[in-house]
This record gives C-alpha cells, sequence and structure tokens, in this order.
C-alpha cells in the first residue's frame, strides 16, 4: 500500500491532491512539525534532509514532490493524468514542471521565508518581487486560452501551480490577477482537492 506522510497545507498538499485524483488506495501518516516528528530518527531514516513529503511504495522511499507526482502518474497509466514518457506531450507536461520547480516556485518562497520568519532584506525582497511577476506573467498568459498549464487536460503542473497560488503569501498577488485567481478556484473546486484541510 503507498503511504503518505506529510501534513497541513505543506508540499505534502501535492502527493495527496494526486492520489486523490487517481482514486488509488492509499494511507497517510501526519508528520507534525511542532511536535518535532521530522527530526525523529524514524522519520530521518526515511528522509535524512528532514522534510515533507515523503511517499512510501514498498521498497521505494521518495522524497520531493515533484518526482512523487511523476512516478505516480507513471505508476497508474490508465488514469491520464500524466502523458507516457517519450512523447510530446510528455516533454511539454516536463517543461511545465521544472518551469514551476524553477522560476515560480523559488520567489515564492522566498517571499514566504521573509514573511514569515524575517529571513532576508529590502534587496532580497525586490528581487524575489521581480521574478515573481516575470515568471507569473508567463504562466498568466499560458493560461489566458487554456483551461489547464499544458492544454485542456488537468495534471500535475496544474496541481503544482493550483498548491502554490493558495499560499498566503501570495493572497493579494493572485487577488489582482483575474486570469490567476479564476484558475486557481477552478482546480481548486476538484474533488480531488484536499479542501478539508483549508477549512
Ligand atoms: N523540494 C521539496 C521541498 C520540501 C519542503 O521544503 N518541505 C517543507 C514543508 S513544505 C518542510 O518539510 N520543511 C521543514 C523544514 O524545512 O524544516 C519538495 O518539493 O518536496
Amino acid at each position: 500500500m503507498l503511504v503518505l506522510y506529510g501534513g497541513g497545507r505543506s508540499r505534502w498538499v501535492r502527493p495527496l491532491w494526486m492520489l486523490r485524483e487517481l482514486d488509488v488506495p492509499f494511507r497517510t501518516v501526519v508528520v507534525d512539525r511542532d511536535a518535532g516528528d521530522l527530526d525523529a530518527p524514524a522519520f530521518r531514516a526515511l528522509n535524512p534532509v528532514g522534510k515533507i513529503p515523503v511517499l512510501v511504495d514498498g521498497d521505494l522511499v521518495l522524497a520531493e514532490s515533484w518526482a512523487m507526482l511523476a512516478y505516480l502518474g507513471d505508476k497508474f497509466p490508465d488514469r491520464g493524468l500524466v502523458p507516457p514518457p517519450a512523447t510530446h506531450e510528455r516533454a511539454i507536461h516536463d517543461q511545465w514542471m521544472f518551469y514551476l520547480a524553477t522560476e515560480l516556485e523559488p520567489p515564492i518562497w522566498l517571499l514566504h521565508r521573509q514573511t514569515t520568519f524575517g529571513e532576508g532584506g529590502r534587496e532580497v525582497r525586490a528581487l524575489a518581487e521581480t521574478n515573481l511577476a516575470r515568471a507569473a506573467a508567463y504562466v498568466e498568459e499560458r493560461l489566458r486560452d487554456r483551461a489547464h498549464l499544458t492544454g485542456d487536460a488537468f495534471g500535475p503542473p496544474d496541481i503544482v501551480l493550483g498548491h502554490l497560488l493558495t499560499w498566503r503569501v501570495l493572497a493579494a498577488f493572485v487577488e489582482e490577477r483575474p486570469t490567476l485567481r479564476t484558475y486557481r478556484d477552478r482546480v481548486t473546486s476538484r474533488p480531488g482537492f484536499p479542501s478539508f484541510l483549508y477549512a
């Protein structure tokens, strides 16, 4: 049985959402950061860097939410959430996953760290805001005439983007951009989205 470790509105929302979309059996283990679970030796044995999410499938232990989405999509190809390997559709899918990972998430992460933990000064904030505006503008443009990032079909790039657009630090930014706001509201209305975490 697939076992997913995580909790809260952290990046574990992504594989949790994916598993719910796939509609396959899985079990969750809640990892409570505040209770020190990330530092527990049993958890560190799974992920030496002490971060969630972690997905266990038999002998396979996977950290990195991005890798989990691709693995789960490939494991259940009949569900059609991830295009088959070595197709043009898969190449475009992967391109969006890497764009989100390397261009969009980093400035959001910096703004989150600064707002929540006071890390970095004014220059870091300015750089993050510039990079966020640039990356988000490209995503917005892409979504102007498409329901989902890779076209008509919903998939992992939408799970990641939908999750990123729920981060508190982006609330005002998204509110000011109707394309992003409408998209976020639409994808997070799907039955697979773990809305119970956002009540
Ligand atoms: N690149 C990793 C990032 C994982 C990550 O940073 N997880 C956060 C929660 S969203 C965490 O566990 N942070 C605990 C810490 O840094 O101590 C992924 O996408 O899975």
